[in-house]
């Protein structure tokens, strides 16, 4: 049915009489049912793709690209006065993912559809996604953020599965939604939900909620804050309900295809993302054991079936379970857990390879090491480090396990969908081919000296920047200089991200103007980013954007020059307009802590250039673009871990030998910023940089500050700027999530 039809039949009107919603439900339906006709992808071995987070984003206009129809949709549309982006408003955003962990599962899924593979996404139905920001007083502030409404991308199935915990039984219901290649097959993402779940006890705008009524609130958030053991223990619980809904599935659908349980690794494979789903590796073994395969045998076949996908190497990140809270949960996994122990103890001494350690505690990626066969790292430099620093141990004992899968972005997403102008000079110069194969924008480069074709780059950036400028006027209120330079960070708020540092460069550039030091071309720093709800400085931080945003907003000396903002919200659907307007992008992490970076890619593919650190993906993008289409500074990886083992960085010294530096940060609690912000938070972060600085700011604020006013002066000369716009666009191709879900499939999951 076309989109005349099924309007017609669902609000008996003609298109033009519809509103934006109705056309949105009909376009919902409309898509569904397309999604529904085409062939899904079979294949005697099936990947799962296991992930507490599928940061989506909104579908609809995705799903019209990967259809092939989204062009004809919107003439439609367009002859009877409607506008589809104005339709797009309409979708929420299910959030249901933090950050890059969550985002790059959706990218993946994307491609496993475009590629064709038979592999499916297995998470669960959270009512709520990530947090709703906003900022009152400066601060931020945290409301519920639902995106689950009557009719949604979500279709129910009748796949239900009993899921016990100690003391209590659920039943999970499977929920599912389609992802549809690109001019390919479609798969599935399958979410798991229990019907218990009671919205309602989510109350007056508040994320807070009991965390002990596990059977009504099990599904309801997105990772719950864990900063109570109440909340870590409900994730505990999440997780189980995850991966023991998920082993079901997995072994249900191996018997469809013929498998007899000892040959499962034949017929699935199973990627465990992050250590969230790692209780899939005991629970399999014993759901195994209970259909009558002995213990052995269990742990072999699923050692030959489960791979594991490190994401950070930051020690407070790395889950470890108080077996407490494993007895209390999931009573049932504790004889195994304790098996896969014994055998690992009985074989190593080394106790930095244990399961379980001297204060009891679960480490729950040492189970996915021990028991999996693969082990892959995000980025070539991040692998490395997992080989030669933080996983040593392991990597001794199975070097044959590690290997690494540099991250990637899907570009329908990115550039079809995102950046639709920058998409038609690229085909129009060469060709359609880019978009089935990333590496042909290659073919870009010999446009390198071409001025039209420059000038014309330049002339899509613009308009981008016009488009961010509109919208954030519209749904935040925010006036922009779009012929100002817009230098863009967006991510997760983290120390070792270092907003603080580009704050602080902020800070410097406000004392050069009002010491007559002006920019000849005005600056705009963009930020966007959510802290964690219990993270103390990551919220200070954001204190002290919003109070200098505040401060330049209202001070005429310096404002026509110099502009902060900090976007409210952050999210994929912002993500998807600031992207595509970015001259400069920030990569500023401290070097050895940031394990990829996504991020990255996406500006890159954008025509934005990086100012970045020697760090995660930054190290594969400086390599192909070059060091003239790059602005690399800070110290080394090597140098940073060498800080840490002899302990010898002191952020004092930095703070009181340079002048520079003691006088930007002693701002922070200068009469006047105190105008707009809270002593206490500013103080707190002010006394965190000098006293501790665990990120090491202040070692590489000064090679920063060198380095961003390098970018910005070479931003004067337009073409040569152009230039290196084209060739980061050119050489982004390798970025592609196709390439990352291919090199998965031939060294790890071999699927036919
Ligand atoms: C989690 C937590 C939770 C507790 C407090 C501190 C903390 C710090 C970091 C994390 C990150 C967890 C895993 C994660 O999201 N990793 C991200 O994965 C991306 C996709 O591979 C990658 O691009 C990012 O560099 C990496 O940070």
């Amino acid at each position: 049915m076309n989109l005349a039809e099924v309007a017609k039949t669902r609000c008996g009107k003609e298109i033009k009489d519809c509103t934006n919603e109705e056309l949105y439900y009909s376009l919902l339906e409309m898509t569904k049912g397309m999604a529904k006709d085409k062939v899904s992808s079979e294949g005697k071995k099936k990947l799962y793709y296991i992930s507490a987070e599928f940061l989506i984003g909104k579908l609809l206009s995705n799903n019209l690209i990967n259809l092939g129809i989204y062009e004809d949709v919107k003439k439609v549309l367009e002859e009877n006065g409607k506008s589809l982006t104005e339709i797009e408003e309409v979708e929420p955003e299910p959030s249901l993912g933090n950050g890059g962990l969550g985002r790059l599962a959706a990218c993946f899924l994307d491609s496993i559809a475009t590629l064709g593979l038979n592999g499916d996404g297995v998470g669960l139905n959270y009512h709520y996604g990530l947090f709703k920001q906003v900022f009152n007083n400066n601060l931020q502030s945290e409301t519920p953020n639902p995106w689950m409404e009557k009719e949604s991308w979500l279709t129910k199935t009748d796949v239900v599965y009993p899921i016990s915990f100690g003391g209590f039984n659920l039943t999970s219901r499977m929920y599912d939604i389609d992802v549809i290649g690109y001019d390919n097959r479609t798969t599935k993402l399958h979410l798991f939900d229990v019907e218990t779940v009671d919205e309602s006890m989510v109350k007056d705008d508040n994320i807070n909620f009991d965390k002990e009524d596990i059977k009504r609130n099990l599904t309801l958030f997105l990772y719950p804050d864990d900063s109570d053991d109440a909340g870590r223990i409900l994730r505990v619980y999440q997780q189980y309900f995850m991966v023991s809904s998920g082993a079901r599935l997995i072994l249900d659908e191996a018997a469809a295809r013929g498998c007899n349980l000892h040959d499962l690794a034949d017929y699935a494979t199973i990627q465990i993302n992050d250590t969230h789903p790692t209780m899939v590796i005991p629970e399999l073994i014993r759901l195994l054991m209970e259909r009558g395969i002995g213990m052995d045998e269990a742990i072999s076949i699923v050692s030959k079936t489960c791979a594991y996908t490190n994401h950070t190497i930051l020690a407070e990140a790395l889950e470890k379970w108080p077996m407490h809270y494993l007895e209390k949960a999931v009573p049932q996994l504790l004889p195994i857990i304790y098996e896969l122990h014994n055998r690992i103890a009985a074989k190593y001494e080394d106790k930095s390879v244990a399961i379980i350690d001297d204060e009891k505690r679960v480490h729950m990626a040492h189970i996915d090491i021990h028991y999996g066969y693969s082990v892959n790292g995000v980025a070539y430099l991040h692998t490395e480090i997992l080989k030669n620093s933080e996983l040593n141990n392991f990597y001794k004992l199975y070097p044959e396990k590690f290997n690494n899968k540099t991250n990637g972005i899907t570009f329908r997403r990115w550039l079809l969908h995102c950046n639709p102008s920058l998409a038609k000079l690229i085909e129009e110069l060469i060709g359609p081919g880019f978009k089935k194969d990333a590496m042909e924008l290659e073919k870009l480069a010999s446009f390198a000296n071409d001025e039209g074709v420059l000038d014309r780059l330049l002339g899509v950036k613009t308009e981008a920047k016009a488009e961010l400028k509109n919208y954030l006027k519209h749904t935040q209120g925010i006036e922009l200089n779009e012929n100002s330079i817009f230098d863009i960070q967006v991510k997760r708020l983290h120390e070792y991200k270092r907003q603080q540092m580009n704050a602080l460069y902020v800070i410097q550039k406000y004392f050069e103007i009002k010491e007559g030091k002006k920019p000849s071309t005005p600056i705009t720093v963009l930020f966007g980013a959510k802290a964690a709800p219990a993270y103390v400085i990551a919220k200070d931080i954001i204190h002290l954007i919003l109070c200098l945003q505040q401060l330049i907003d209202n001070d005429p000396e310096v404002s026509p020059y110099l502009k902060v903002v900090m976007v409210e919200n952050y999210n994929v659907t912002l993500a998807e307009k600031l992207i595509p307007a970015a001259d400069i992008h920030e990569q500023i992490s401290l070097a050895s802590k940031e394990a990829s970076g996504t991020s990255n890619m996406k500006f890159m593919l954008n025509g934005a250039v990086a100012l970045g650190t020697m760090d995660g993906a930054n190290v594969e993008i400086a390599d192909l673009v070059g060091e003239d289409n790059i602005y690399i500074f800070g110290e080394s990886s090597d140098a940073v871990i060498d800080h840490y083992a002899k302990s010898d960085y002191v952020s004092r010294d930095f703070y009181e030998k340079d002048e520079d530096i003691k006088r930007a940060v002693d701002f922070i609690v200068s009469e006047e910023i105190l105008k707009f912000g809270q002593r206490e938070n500013l103080q707190r972060l002010h006394d965190e940089l000098i006293n501790k600085d665990w990120f090491m700011t202040l070692l590489d604020l000064k090679s920063y500050k060198e380095q961003k006013e390098k970018a910005l002066k070479d931003y004067e000369d337009r073409r040569t700027w152009a230039k290196k716009m084209l060739v980061n666009i050119s050489k982004a191709g390798f970025f592609s999530s196709d390439r990352t879900i291919q090199q998965y499939n031939d060294e790890v999951w071999k699927l036919k």
